[in-house]
């Protein structure tokens, strides 16, 4: 199994970015989220995108939730820190201390700084359907009982899981992308087994898609991204088909701006040609059972190009910085000038 990259057509860039906080929610995905820029958590527009039922039913809602694309949605934390108390977000307690309680904050602070200024029903800002019944959090105070919060009161409570409450969906960080990651696969060869995924021959020149936040810095410049960096994913392999279904991403990118490691899989629901989990790596593997048959299979994709393209974060006194390398195996690396944007090499 060989592992090559194409220089020529394989372009990394790196998106540096100088934000400040601004104590606001910027609009994203078109308006049908919110990005709260003191606890950089992105809240979705409408509160009522799943509705009410259970405690389990509205984590089950969020992991299947899709926002323009983008999913990796969860129930709201009451407990950030994870110490096992819930700040009540009281008088006196500071903003600081409230950011633990995700519900707490936006209720008391909202996009602002001052106590009991912030989003009830009664002025909901910008989101929609905000009602004064009671929301669930994914905060579990025991196997049975799970934190709730009133947005109409800001009252905490702990409550059986059977009840019926609202879920109102929440993304870590901005939802915004800071890149999309496009990853193109040739030379197919089936190592042994069958067709399956209901293909007569094997796609000639595949193509997987991710849009990514901006990872974390992982020391000398270099930025690692996890399966919670990615905002989207889409895969076309016969009758599998994105975007939901990523289980795991691991992205490793130096400070060249050369992948230096990207494996990732996917887990698509059962289908009559296709039996999860389906693993899909860098190079490109395909392995699984095929169904019809039963027999197992693999096949290979002997050449890989990876092009990662920075996308503008919609900020007007945002600064960006792009950094364009050639990728390379010899991490081969070049300064450009685009467009009039200053281009630093790193
Ligand atoms: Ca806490």
């Amino acid at each position: 199994m060989t592992w090559r990259f194409v220089p020529a057509a394989a372009l990394m860039a790196i998106l540096l970015t100088s934000l400040s906080t601004h104590a606001a929610l910027h609009s994203r995905l078109g308006g049908q989220a919110y990005y709260d820029d003191q606890l950089d958590i992105t809240w979705a527009t409408n509160t009522n995108h799943i509705s009410f039922g259970t405690w389990s039913s509205r984590v089950a809602g969020m992991s299947a939730l899709v926002i323009d694309g983008v999913s990796g949605w969860r129930l709201p934390n009451m407990d950030v820190n994870g110490d096992g108390t819930v700040e009540g977000c009281s008088f006196g307690s500071g903003q600081a201390a409230c950011s633990d309680n995700e519900f707490g904050h936006m209720h008391f602070y909202g996009a602002g700084t001052a106590w009991n200024n912030g989003i009830v029903p009664g002025n909901p800002g910008p989101f929609t359907s905000l009602t004064i019944f009671t929301y669930w959090s994914n905060t579990l105070l025991d196997s049975t009982t799970a934190y709730a919060f009133s947005m109409s009161n800001g009252l905490v409570g702990a409550a059986d899981i059977g009840n019926i409450f609202g879920g109102w969906a929440v993304h870590d960080g901005d939802v915004n992308p800071s890149s999309i990651v496009d990853v193109t696969y040739d030379s197919p060869v089936i190592d042994f087994g069958p067709l399956s995924f209901g293909l007569t021959e094997l796609p000639a020149a595949p193509e997987v898609t991710f849009s990514l936040n901006a990872g974390t810095p992982a020391g000398g410049g270099a930025t690692s991204y996890g399966l919670g960096d990615v905002l989207s994913a889409d895969i076309i392999f016969g009758d599998v088909i994105g975007p939901n279904h990523l289980t795991a991403f691991a992205m490793e990118v130096d400070a060249g701006g050369v992948t230096t490691a990207l494996s990732y899989s996917f887990s698509p629901i059962d289908t009559a040609t296709v039996q999860g989990p389906v693993i899909l790596n860098f190079p490109f593997t395909v392995t699984g059972t095929d169904i019809a048959s039963g027999q197992a299979f693999s096949y290979t994709y002997a050449n890989s190009d990876v092009t990662i393209t920075p996308v503008p974060i919609p900020e007007p006194t945002s600064l960006l910085l792009l950094a364009v390398c050639g990728v390379s195996l010899v991490g081969r690396c070049r300064a450009r000038r685009l467009g009039g944007d200053e281009i630093h090499s790193v």
